[in-house]
Parts: structure tokens; sequence; C-alpha cells
């Protein structure tokens, strides 16, 4: 008998929890930058919708939406706050208590390690680039897996390594904040990579029956050019943000023509070494989470330096665009339609998406682990929100996904970006995403908004998929 869809809701540790120095958490990445003069915003995620004192109503409002299925993450710095790897029971006790309340209404969670929030004291020497990243995290790791055990049915390693890379390497939004840098790009995602496999090592040793997996970012890379140019350039594209890290997280090796590509681009390859990348190949995932917001549009590398623009301001001014020197630039054209943060609607991509991952990887289990529309919610009086826009936006997505379900795809699970409003990064709190509305103004109060109505119904029409 074939198990259950999966339908739940997403979020991330820093962006929910709050309670940022409470009970031995030890600070993060983002702590200390939120706190930094980098960070011009001034905004932080050092209260945010405060999960960690809400986490009881915030997870019966999922229960009594009837979602079977919750997508969190772990903060690291909660369970081993300080280099010395001492445990911090404190943390431990916090996401037991997330998974007892989880238990009571049936939700299976889905729990990543890492979503962005690495640990102030990795960072200082050096973040993802720091040479004993990967020791470190499968330390962690164990002592998740060790933990929680088969408590957690499916365990996620990194979330979007290519995105996380991006922002924090060539766009810079991120910290450490570093811009155009490809060398340090591909560098961080190689050591993902190795950080990946000796996490999953860990894993195995414990023979549990729980599924471990990855969640990635990019979707399909589209050309409106049908010649051998733009081809390559989309290949160049699939490289450059999804081949670079699926390939030896699922099969375990690198194309050969990748490593040339990279030769090519004139980096410094001496990070990779044999015995790391001789691990991937015992050591690959059991499902895919991919994420589901927009597709690339690409053409031929035409001319400039490397450059990955976002827009973090959500005025409409510009649009997400990038070019990867001699590798493939963006390409636009009239029929195109973008959200205030200048990033493209287009629900088919997820279709094409899926159909894509399946013709490189096999049908390898894949659960669409974020979907959802960031907007400036108006809410009437009484604090409700009509999002009829976020409504056409999951439902278009969603009927795309059953479309590439119909045709074998091997897809299991969908979960909507974010259960309720949190911290948007950079973006901070005006950009929302949830399917319940948080009063910031008001002691943090929760009013599910027309979405979240509209996902009940959803759910319960296609519970038997
Ligand atoms: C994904 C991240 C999430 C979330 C979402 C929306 O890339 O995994 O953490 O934030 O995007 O992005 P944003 O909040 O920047 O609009």
């Amino acid at each position: 008998m074939s198990e259950k869809f999966l339908w739940g809701s997403a979020t991330a540790a820093y962006q929910c929890e709050g309670a940022w120095n409470e009970d031995g958490k030890g600070a993060s990445i983002w702590d200390e930058f939120c706190h930094s003069a980098a960070n011009t915003t001034k905004i932080t995620g050092d209260v945010s919708c405060d999960f960690y004192h809400h986490y009881k109503e915030d997870i019966k409002m999922m229960g009594d939406c009837g979602q079977n299925t919750y997508r969190f993450s772990i903060s690291w710095s909660r369970i081993l706050p300080k280099e010395d790897r001492v445990v911090n029971q404190k943390g431990l006790e916090f996401y037991d208590k997330v998974l007892d309340e989880c238990e009571k209404y049936g939700i299976v969670p889905n729990v990543t390690l890492i979503h962005y929030d690495l640990p102030d004291y990795i960072g200082a020497k050096g973040g993802w680039l720091y040479e004993g990243i990967s020791d470190e995290f499968a330390y962690y790791a164990k002592v998740v897996f060790e933990h929680f055990k088969d408590r957690i049915p499916f365990y996620a390693t990194i979330n979007e390594p290519t995105f996380n890379a991006s922002c924090c390497y060539l766009t810079g939004n991120y910290p450490p904040n570093v811009q155009n840098s490809l060398q340090d790009y591909f560098h961080c995602i190689y050591n993902m990579a190795v950080c990946n496999a000796k996490a999953i090592r860990e894993f195995r040793k414990l023979n549990l029956k729980a599924k471990i997996g990855l969640v990635h970012s990019s979707c399909s890379y589209d050309i409106f050019v049908d010649n051998e140019e733009y081809r390559k350039a989309a290949k160049y594209g699939e490289y450059f943000s999804t081949e670079c890290m699926l390939d030896p997280a699922i099969l375990g090796k690198y194309e050969d023509n990748f490593i040339i590509a990279l030769t090519k681009l004139g980096l410094d390859l001496s990070y990779m070494h044999e015995e790391e990348i001789a691990l991937f190949k015992d050591n690959t995932i059991d499902f895919l989470g991919q994420n589901a917001y927009c597709r690339n549009v690409v053409k031929p590398y035409t001319t400039g330096e490397t450059y990955v623009q976002v827009n973090n301001s959500g005025s409409g001014d510009k649009k997400e665009s990038k070019i990867i020197k001699g590798w493939f630039e963006s390409d636009f054209n009239d029929s195109m339609i973008f959200n205030k943060w200048g990033r493209e609607i287009y629900p088919k991509t997820i279709y094409d998406t899926l159909i894509k991952r399946r013709e490189r990887y096999g049908n390898i289990p894949i659960y669409i682990t974020e979907c959802g529309h960031g907007a400036y919610d108006i809410a009437d009086e009484n604090g409700y929100v009509e999002d009829d826009d976020r409504i056409e936006f999951l439902s278009s997505y969603i009927n795309y996904m059953l479309k590439a379900k119909e045709e074998g795809v091997n897809v299991l699970g969908f979960y909507v970006w974010s259960t309720m409003d949190l911290y948007s990064w950079i973006n901070g709190y005006k950009k929302r995403y949830g399917l319940v509305r948080v009063d910031y103004d008001n002691g943090l109060k929760r009013i599910p908004k027309k979405s979240y109505y509209w996902y009940k119904d959803l759910i319960k029409d296609k519970k038997d998929i």
C-alpha cells in the first residue's frame, strides 16, 4: 500500500523561533550579522513570531488545517552552543517538545539540520569555507540522529546549498557578505557536498528506518531560443545551480565536463580532495527536497563581469538576474510576470523541474519542500487577510505538481512556505508568506488568512491522491 501524500507547511529556525539567546543557545552567524553594522536594515530575528514560546498554538493550527506534515529546521547553535562540542540538553528538549506536539496531531516531522544559520564559532573560522566544517557538521548531525532517531522520519541535511552559497559569496546579501567570487561560491558548494556525505555516513551507521535527503532550491533552466548555443547556456546554468550539488548527492559523482568547465573558469580547485570525493559514491540521499519558486531563463554569455542581482527592497524596481562570466546570463521577454521583489511568477516551472529531475536522477522520491508567495498582505480591522493572490499562486503551482505526479513522477509531498508569517531574511517582516497572519503590533496574535481555509479544503479534497 502506498504511503499517504504529505500536505503541510514549512518554517526555519532563525526565521521563526526567536529566543535567540535563551536556554543556553549560542549565537549563529545570523544573530551576529543582524546585530552588526553590516545589517543596514537593523531588523533582526531576535523575537520574530516567537515560535519558541508559541509552538503549541502553531502546531495546533496546522493540525486543525488538516496538515499531516511539518517541515522545520533545528538550530545548530541551540544544540552545540560553543565549539567545545558540549551538548546543550535544553536545546534538545525544545525540539522534543515540538515533536510531542506534532505527534499529538498526527503530523509527520521533516527536519532540516541547517537552514543558513551556522554557529558563530564556525563563522569565525571561515564558515562554509572552513576546512574543518564537514567534521563539525558530521558531529552535530550524529548528536541529532542519536538523540531523535526514528522519531524524525525525514531528515534533510542542508537547506538550499546553491542558493545559500550564491547569497553568501556572489550577491553578498547574506553573511559573510562576499560579492562576485565564483571561487568561493564553488568552494562553498563543494564543502556542502562533503558535509552532506559525511552526515549521511553517520546516519547510515545507526540503521534507522528514517530517510535522509537534501533540500534544493533551483528550478528549471529555460531558454527562449532553441539552438546549440542556447542549450549550452542552459547546461551551464544546470552546472551552476543544480548539478554541482545534486550530482554528488544523488549520483555520487561529478560529471567530467563539469570539472573541465570549472577549470576553464580559471578556478583553483585545490580545495577538492580525492578521499572526500570518494565519499560521495556510498553516501547519497534517499529523497530530494525540491523548493519551487521561480524558473531561470538564460541565454549565452555576452559581456560583463560575474554579477548576481536580487531585489530586497520590494519596490518592484529591479528584476532578479545573473551574469556568470563565460557561461550564461539571464534572459527576459515581455510575457514574464514578476512579483514586487523582482522574482518571476511562472507556475509551470514546478512541472518542468520535476520532469527534469526524473530525467537526470531517475525516479527518486521528491517532496516539494517549499512553495510560496511573498507579498505585502493587507489586513482588515480584525486582522483578517484575503490573500487571493497567494491562493491563485499556490493552486496553480499545485496543479502543475499534480500533472507531473499523474505522469508518473515520484512526488510524495508538498509544503507551503510558510506556516505563519515570519522573518524573511533581509527583506524583514513586510514581505509575508504565511498561511497564518502574525500581528507583530499586537502580542504576535495568530490569525488564519483566507489561504489557510483554502488549504484546509484542498487537503480534505485531495487526501486520497
Ligand atoms: C527560500 C528559503 C526560505 C525562505 C524563502 C523565501 O529560499 O529557504 O528560508 O525565506 O526562500 O525567501 P525570502 O524570504 O527571501 O523571500
